[in-house]
């Protein structure tokens, strides 16, 4: 092709693409003179003086324009932070360990983020091996001390015991829970005739399973509708998550489930709900950041009743509790939600996340007493091996553990059977 032709094929190109724009400026200028002609005669109807109608229009139409411009930039950035927000789609290769393969083996178990396994499908494992695998660091901790200093004692003498104390305080049973088990198993273990390794790993399961009973009335969800289950905890327990797989399970269970997200301290807050809302099909109801935590549960209690739900689940801002209007803050919400629904909120339930050890206790002792803790779910157990926390959580403050997250998988979250967790806990590996 010769030089000029070149040229002038670019400058025929250019040409067209000038007048696609010419045009369509033509057309905009057009609409512009239409809306504005028609603005000027609504003004003029409206009694607007005619020399101040022109300038009227024009303002309307910049007015609706930059607020059409903002409306669309609010929207895209909303977009985007809620596809941040919304895990990806699992990689069945990522999540699903390749036993042949060792090399994908390891990447299975180190790659899987928290949306990976969230979304995973349901793995064929039984509640007692997810419940086994989250309790695996407490239970090699502590079980695996706890039967070398059984196999080599011959009597339980006082160094038995002084071992076993510190076993048990490092495993996060607590001061007062590990004196009244250490009390409980060497009064029992003195009734023995002869000391058996197995027979002493018995008693300790059994008074340890003994102090996992607390005389609490369980949660029957059913006798109320809507139930109403406050979530409260600090930040960072894993309040929201919690909610979202209560939601879905009990959703999965025929149940009609509404969220309320009175944590309005942050937009993210109420954004992550909604994923986990939309995930299982369940309503969130959800105000501005910022608004009222208590119209909010005016709302959902509203929406809750109006839907005929089952059961509504509010989320609670953790980040109050450092606030000296806390308790006034909870007290109005449960004002109206008692108002709304009688005897609302029916479980106050206080997440704990375990791996603080003691500090969760702390924080129980402080909600209990400000604000009435009914229940507990406890986080994180898979995370730690200081699981003795939920014997402590029973035996110093009479609350029961209604729930237990030993994962972030949706049927990670399991309601608590004290047998389970013993026998889970005990399994030798
Ligand atoms: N490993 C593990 N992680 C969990 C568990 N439960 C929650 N998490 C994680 O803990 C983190 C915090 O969870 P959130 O649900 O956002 O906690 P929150 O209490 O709502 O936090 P704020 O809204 O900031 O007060 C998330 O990354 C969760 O995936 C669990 O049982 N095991
Ligand atoms: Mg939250």
């Amino acid at each position: 092709m010769q030089w000029s032709e070149l040229m002038d094929s670019v400058y025929q190109s250019w040409r067209s693409v000038g007048e696609f724009f010419s045009g369509l400026m033509a057309q905009l200028v057009v609409l512009v003179q239409q809306a504005v002609s028609w603005l000027v005669a609504v003004y003029a109807q409206w009694g607007v003086p005619v020399e101040k109608q022109l300038l009227a229009a024009y303002a309307t139409l910049y007015l609706g324009a930059t607020l059409l411009v903002l409306f669309l930039v609010w929207r895209l950035v909303r977009r985007r932070r809620r596809k941040s927000l919304q895990p990806p789609a699992p990689e069945p290769a990522e999540v699903a360990p390749d036993a042949s393969v060792g090399q994908g083996r390891e990447e299975a178990v180190e790659a899987p983020s928290r949306a990976a396994t969230v979304e995973a499908p349901p793995e064929p494992v039984s509640l007692y091996d997810r419940m086994r695998s989250g309790l695996s660091k407490t239970s090699s901790a502590l079980i695996g001390r706890i039967d070398s200093l059984f196999t080599g004692a011959s009597t339980v003498n006082q160094d038995v015991i002084e071992e076993l104390e510190e076993i048990l305080i490092t495993a996060d049973f607590g001061m007062k829970t590990t004196q009244m088990l250490v009390d409980g198993f060497q009064q029992r273990a003195k009734e023995l005739k002869e000391t058996d390794a197995d027979q002493l790993r018995d008693l300790l399961k059994d008074e340890i399973r003994r102090l996992l009973d607390v005389n609490a009335e369980p949660l029957a969800l059913d006798r109320h509708s809507p139930f109403v289950l406050m979530v409260i905890g600090v930040n960072g327990v894993g309040k929201t998550t919690t909610i979202g797989k209560l939601a879905q399970q009990f959703s999965s269970q025929g149940k009609k489930v509404v969220l309320g997200a009175a944590d309005t301290f942050r937009a993210a807050a109420a954004d992550q709900l909604e994923v986990w809302g939309e995930r299982s099909g369940v309503k969130v109801i959800r105000h501005d950041e910022g608004a009222d935590p208590a119209a909010v549960a005016f709302d959902a209690a509203k929406a809750a009743v109006a839907r005929n739900a089952d059961i509504l689940i509010l989320d609670t801002a953790g980040r109050l509790h450092t606030k000296v209007n806390l308790m006034e803050e909870m007290k109005k919400l449960y004002r109206v939600l008692g108002r709304e629904i009688g005897d609302a909120p029916h479980e106050t339930l206080l997440v704990l996340d375990a791996t603080t050890g003691q500090n969760a206790l702390v924080q129980a002792r402080l909600f209990k007493e400000a604000v009435g803790v009914t229940g507990i779910a406890l986080t994180k157990l898979d995370g730690t091996a200081k699981g003795g926390m939920a014997v402590a959580i029973g035996a110093e403050l009479g609350l029961p553990v209604r729930f237990v997250g030993v994962g972030e998988g949706i049927e990670d979250l399991r309601p608590f059977d004290p047998q389970m967790f013993v026998d889970a806990l005990f399994e030798k590996r």
